[in-house]
C-alpha cells in the first residue's frame, strides 16, 4: 500500500485519504534532500523556498549535524529526565550562551515551548510578582501564531486554528499586533507576561513598526511583565541576526525556540530565561519524555556551534538584501507589496491575478516549491545554504509565475 502511495501521481491524495490532518499539500512526493534541493520520486529537482517553515535554516542533512546524529545513534539515543546523560551539560551551557540567559528548559516541539513558557509566566507571576492565584493574565498579539494546542488556539485570532476546539483556556488578553498604546492599556496587575513574535509568521512576515519593540520591553520592564519572544520561526539566523529581537536592540526575558534547532534533523525546543524566571520550577513541576535527550542534544548543540560563528546571519543579511532587491523590482509586475527581512520575506500578489496557493503550484511547475500563508500571500524562506544564483533564479520563477 505504501509503495503503491509512493509510486503514483496520486500519491499526495493518497496521503490524503489516510491522515487526519488536511495540509493540503503540493502536489508534489519528497524522497531526497541536499543543501537547498529536494528531489521528489520521479527524480524532478526542485529549489526549497519554505526550509519546513525555517526549521532547515542549515539547509538539508547538513554535514556537521548528520555527522553529529550518526555517531550519537551509535552510542546513546535515550535515557530519561531521570538520569542526566553526556550530551545534556553542553547543549544546555551552549544554548544559555548564545542567547545571554543562565538557563535553559529544552523539550521538543514548539508548541511545547510555547506552553512551558505560558506555564513559568503564570508560577513566577503568583510566586514572584504575587499576583492574585488563578487571575494571571497574558497578553498576546492579534494574528498570532505560536502553535496548535487547545490552550495555545484559546487565544488565536484565526478562525480556521480555533473554531470548534472549545472550552478555551481563559487568562489571555489579544491587543492588535504593533499598537504599543493598546498593549500598554492592557497591562493591568494581573499581567504577567506579553508573549509576542518579534515577527507575525504565518501572517505573511508582517515586520513589527520600528520601535514597538524597544516599547513593548520598556512597558514590561516598568510594569514588571516577562517579555516572551516567540522566536520559533524567526530566530536562529533567519532574519540576519541570532534573533529578530536583535535588530533592534531588545532583550526579551524569555526565548521561545524551536524548528531549526532541531537542524531538520530531530524535534528540538527550548524555553532559555535568567534564574529568577525559569528557577520558579522545581522537580517534578514540568518535564516530557522526549525533552532534551541525547540525540536531540547531540544535533542542536552542534546547531548552537554553527550559530556562534555567526556564518550564517552573515549570510542571511547578505543574501536578504540580493532578494529584496530582487522582490522590489516586482513591484508593479505582479506584487503589489514585499516585506524582506533577512532570507525571509513575505510577498503579496494582486489578488486579481492569483492566490498563493496558485502561485504556488505554478512555482512548483517552475522547480521552486513555497508555501501561501493566506489571500494571496506567499512566504519565502530558502534554507540560509542558498546560494546568490539561486535567489536570482528563485525570483526569475516568481516573475515569470506573475508574468503569467
Ligand atoms: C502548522 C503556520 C508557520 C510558529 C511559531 C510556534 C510554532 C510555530 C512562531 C509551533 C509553528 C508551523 C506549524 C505548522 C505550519 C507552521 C506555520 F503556518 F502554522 F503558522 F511556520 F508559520 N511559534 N509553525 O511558526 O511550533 O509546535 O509546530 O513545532 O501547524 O501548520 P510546532
Amino acid at each position: 500500500m505504501i509503495e503503491d502511495m509512493v509510486r503514483t501521481p496520486s500519491a499526495v491524495r493518497d496521503a490524503e485519504r489516510y491522515t487526519a490532518h488536511n495540509y493540503h499539500p503540493l502536489p508534489v512526493v519528497i524522497s531526497s534532500a541536499e543543501g537547498a534541493w529536494l528531489t521528489d520520486v520521479d527524480g524532478r529537482r526542485y529549489l526549497d523556498c519554505l526550509a519546513g517553515y525555517s526549521a532547515l535554516n542549515f539547509g538539508h542533512r547538513h554535514p556537521t549535524l548528520i555527522r553529529a546524529a550518526h555517531e550519537q545513534l551509535d552510542r546513546l539515543t535515550l535515557t530519561s529526565r531521570a538520569f542526566i546523560h553526556d550530551q545534556f551539560a553542553d547543549f544546555c551551557r551552549e544554548l544559555s550562551a548564545l542567547c545571554g540567559k543562565d538557563l535553559v528548559l529544552p523539550m521538543n516541539t514548539g508548541a511545547e515551548a510555547v506552553e512551558t513558557g505560558i506555564k513559568v509566566a503564570r508560577k513566577w507571576g503568583y510566586q514572584v510578582k504575587k499576583v492574585a492565584p488563578g487571575q494571571a493574565n497574558i497578553i498576546v498579539a492579534g494574528g498570532n501564531f505560536h502553535g496548535r494546542t487547545t490552550t495555545i488556539v484559546s487565544f488565536s485570532t484565526d478562525a480556521d486554528a480555533r473554531a470548534d476546539f472549545g472550552p478555551y483556556t481563559p487568562g489571555f488578553t489579544v491587543v492588535p499586533y504593533g499598537d504599543l498604546a493598546a498593549l500598554e492599556a492592557a497591562i493591568d496587575e494581573n499581567t504577567v507576561a506579553v508573549l509576542l513574535e518579534p515577527i507575525q509568521g504565518e501572517q505573511g512576515v508582517v515586520l513589527p513598526p520600528e520601535g514597538y519593540l524597544p516599547g513593548v520591553r520598556r512597558a514590561c520592564t516598568d510594569r514588571n511583565v516577562l517579555f516572551i519572544a516567540d522566536e520559533i520561526q524567526s530566530g536562529l539566523g533567519r532574519t540576519g541576526r541570532t534573533f529578530a529581537c536583535d535588530h533592534e536592540g531588545v532583550v526579551p526575558d524569555m526565548y521561545l525556540l524551536g524548528k531549526a534547532l532541531g537542524g531538520g534533523i530531530v524535534p528540538v525546543s527550548a524555553v532559555a530565561a535568567d534564574a529568577d524566571v525559569l528557577g520558579v520550577l522545581r522537580p517534578g513541576q514540568h518535564g516530557s519524555t522526549f525533552g532534551g535527550n541525547p540525540l536531540a542534544c547531540a544535533v542542536a548543540t552542534e546547531v548552537v556551534r554553527l550559530l556562534a560563528t555567526g556564518e550564517f546571519q552573515r549570510r542571511s543579511a547578505e543574501l536578504g538584501e540580493r532578494l529584496r532587491a530582487g522582490l522590489a523590482g516586482l513591484l508593479g509586475s505582479g506584487l503589489v507589496a514585499v516585506r524582506v527581512r533577512g532570507l525571509w520575506a513575505g510577498v503579496d500578489i494582486d489578488p486579481a491575478l492569483m492566490t498563493g496557493r496558485q502561485a504556488c503550484e505554478r512555482l512548483m511547475d517552475r522547480g521552486v516549491l513555497a508555501k501561501d500563508t493566506h489571500g494571496s500571500t506567499i512566504r519565502l524562506a530558502p534554507p540560509l545554504v542558498i546560494t546568490s544564483d539561486e535567489i536570482d533564479h528563485a525570483v526569475a520563477q516568481l516573475a515569470a509565475v506573475l508574468a503569467g
